[in-house]
């Protein structure tokens, strides 16, 4: 364990301190190359990813709060989307929403609110920080993403998961990050049902990433083995704005 360890962190710290093309040679060898890799501050993409995957566990936890923790006031980015589809699901009290998952899946699915409440519950009190500057710490019930990923049956070669809203926001998040036991599928916040300006019906929760990667209001779920084909081809929204895709914290 200890040989595997001292030999990740060897190939983590050559990848940092090599910069340039050496270095995202060997990133590319351990598939570690992150989609916003071009550009002009792709190289530091790349080596800012490849050596936080190799440093850090993939099982590494975001540290968990208790109930007393719990921030008073939750600031919202990115109100409720203004469309009618969204509007109509809303006021119907989401009875007619469905969640797609597709992809590079074996059994494509579309799941409503009742089913994914009726999986396995799991709650967590994590710190959500934005780009921006603020954050706040709350309590979370949903389901495990990858709770979800094993019903639909993930296709062993896919790398990243995709999540697309009501609104035309878009991130997605790779396969260490979507089989994360933190990572969930939202729809509940402090012990209520997920708010519309939190993101209802559900939501999503890395609690390892950035804000932006909590993707609200969520309608679909593509599973790939690509990003080049969604949208610009870097990975999200926030990474089409300058951002990085990879959003750790
Ligand atoms: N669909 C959608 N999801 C989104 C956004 C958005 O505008 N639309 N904003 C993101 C950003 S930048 C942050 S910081 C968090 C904010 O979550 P909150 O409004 O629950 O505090 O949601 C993220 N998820
Ligand atoms: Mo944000």
């Amino acid at each position: 364990m200890s040989r595997i360890i001292s030999r990740r962190t060897m190939i983590a710290c050559g990848i940092t301190a090599v910069a340039g093309a050496a270095a995202v040679r060997v990133a590319g060898r351990y598939g570690l190359i992150p989609p916003d890799s071009g550009g002009l501050y792709g190289i530091g993409e790349t080596l800012t990813y490849a050596s936080q995957r190799l440093l850090i566990g993939k099982h590494a936890l975001a540290r968990e709060f208790s109930r007393g923790d719990i921030s008073n006031v939750i600031p919202v980015n990115g109100p409720p989307p203004e469309t009618e589809a969204y509007d109509r699901l809303l006021v119907g009290g989401f009875a007619d929403w469905r969640l797609r998952v597709d992809g590079m899946v074996a059994r494509p699915a579309a799941f409503s609110l009742a089913e994914l409440k009726k999986y396995p519950a799991h709650t967590q009190i994590t710190h959500q920080a934005c780009e921006e500057g603020w954050s706040f710490i709350a309590e979370w019930t949903g389901v495990r993403l990858s709770y979800v990923l094993d019903l639909v049956q993930v296709d062993p070669r896919a790398r990243y998961v995709v999540f697309f809203p009501f609104d035309n926001f878009w991130e997605s998040i790779d396969m260490i990050d979507a089989l994360h036991p933190q990572t969930f599928i939202a729809y509940g916040l402090n012990g209520r049902e997920l708010p519309p300006e939190h993101g209802a019906p559900v939501r999503v929760r890395v609690a390892r990433q950035l804000g932006y990667k909590n993707v609200k209001y969520l309608s679909r779920v593509i599973v790939t083995d690509t990003l080049e084909h969604f949208g610009k081809g870097v990975g999200g929204i926030a990474a089409e704005y300058g951002y990085s895709w990879w959003a750790g914290i």
